[in-house]
């Protein structure tokens, strides 16, 4: 059953998308509002929707709801408007996911990361379904009927027109991981000895003075955390305590709190001044990090210094952003992940895709046809759970969870 008949004591509805004033009556109200009509299946959701604007008092919004309530209508759960979309096929899941994306969007670039994804499926999606279709028919068709018919599959010849699909695939999944970093927020920690400069290049990448700087060593003890976007980097920075054999009571309780930081953080920007090397102790608190350490030379306007090299005071920090592209993205520019995917979920499985290229493309040509026959289903398995076709992906509780109310 449609809506009208619910609201027809309320309100009379206007023609179909169309905007119109009308008065909201019920136990004694009267409130003037707008009100819109979307019929099924021409909605959001494919269903009948009905758009009340009100005027803002939550007051009146209350009594409206409970209103409502009486009338057999009740609140939708988060993300329930666009689960239903989904469910009723007017969007597809990359859509979808891309949709809270943007609902959860901090930052300049991840919004519009969010909004690049946010339209039809991507072409390579639609280009690698169009090339491996013809393949599985004539797989299977080798499977079924093979000698007896003489049916072969020619797997150089597969070999040759499917190649271009796995450099896809490895460049998706490169700018997928790339994008991933960019939609999460990179967690970058400064560490280093006392007056390296951390808190300087803490507030220069925060574009704020956020923290202390004086010439005094030992002036940050707490944490201090900020996020922002440095040059279309969404990031969360922490500036930390010096690290030094101190007996200062407050200090060392300082020091205390920088191994979380470390453990937490995608990257440890190590701070050492131009011409001096990293002290004993800071290799030892860095050693099981160092996968994750990036050395950074401060005080480059002092004294020239190979390697990442900057002059946080000048503002002069032009290699740490090639370096942190180069650590972070896989030397992508933030641009270049537009329209990657960047979930967990896609990138999971956009890397189960590229590797499943890879099995079916170093095959032996000479191998029985069983074998592509299956890789070749399980990369088309493999695209149908990316874009939500299989329907047998268990993950639309946890996608739902992460939307707010109203959408
Ligand atoms: N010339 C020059 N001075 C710098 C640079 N970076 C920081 N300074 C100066 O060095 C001093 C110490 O800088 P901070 O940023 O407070 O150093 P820190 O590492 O946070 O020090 P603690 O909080 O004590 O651990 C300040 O006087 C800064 O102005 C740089 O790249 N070049
Ligand atoms: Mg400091």
């Amino acid at each position: 059953m449609g809506l009208a008949p619910f609201l027809s004591s309320l309100v009379a509805l206007p023609e179909p998308r169309r905007a119109a004033l009308r008065v909201l009556r019920w136990d004694g109200f009267r409130e003037r509002a707008l009100v819109l009509f979307f019929p099924g299946p021409h909605s959001y959701t494919g269903e009948d929707v009905v758009e009340f604007q009100t005027h803002g008092n939550p007051l009146l919004v209350r009594r409206l709801l409970r209103h409502l309530g009486t009338l057999g209508i009740r609140l939708a759960e988060p993300g329930e408007f666009t689960r239903r979309a989904l469910l009723n096929g007017k969007q597809g899941l990359l859509e979808v996911e891309a949709l809270r994306d943007l609902v959860g969007a901090d930052t300049d670039t991840q919004v519009r990361l969010a909004q690049a994804r946010a339209g039809a499926e991507p072409g390579w999606i639609t280009e690698a379904r169009l090339r491996l279709k013809p393949w599985m028919a004539q797989a299977e068709a080798a499977v079924d009927y093979g000698e007896d018919e003489s049916i072969y599959l020619n797997l150089e010849d597969l070999m040759c027109d499917l190649e271009p699909l796995r450099a896809w695939f490895h460049v998706e999944h490169r700018r997928a991981q790339a994008g991933q970093h960019l939609r999460d927020g990179l967690r970058l920690a400064v560490v280093g000895r006392p007056n390296a400069g951390k808190s300087t290049l803490f507030n220069a990448l925060a574009g704020e003075e956020r923290a202390i700087v004086t010439d005094i060593p030992g002036t940050t003890r707490d944490v201090l955390e900020v996020r922002c976007e440095w040059r279309g980097l969404p990031l969360r920075l922490f500036d930390t305590a010096g690290i030094r054999d101190t007996e200062n009571p407050v200090e060392r309780l300082g020091m205390a709190r920088v191994g979380p930081v470390l453990e937490a953080a995608d990257l440890v920007l190590h701070l050492i001044p131009a011409g001096e090397q990293a002290t004993e102790l800071i290799q030892t608190t860095l050693l099981p990090f160092q996968g994750k350490v990036l050395e950074v030379r401060t005080f480059s306007d002092k004294s020239p210094a190979p390697g990442v090299a900057v002059a946080a005071n000048l503002g002069d920090l032009d290699a740490l952003e090639a370096a942190l592209q180069e650590r972070l993205l896989g030397g992508l520019a933030p641009d270049a992940c537009l329209g990657a995917l960047a979930t967990d979920r896609q990138v999971e499985l956009l890397g189960e895709l590229a590797r499943q290229m890879d099995l079916l493309l170093d095959l032996r040509t000479d191998c029985p046809p069983e074998l592509p026959a299956s890789m070749l289903q399980g990369a088309w398995g493999l695209l149908a759970r990316l874009t939500g076709e299989d329907r047998a992906d268990g993950a639309l509780d946890a996608l739902f969870s992460g939307f707010c109310l109203g959408k």
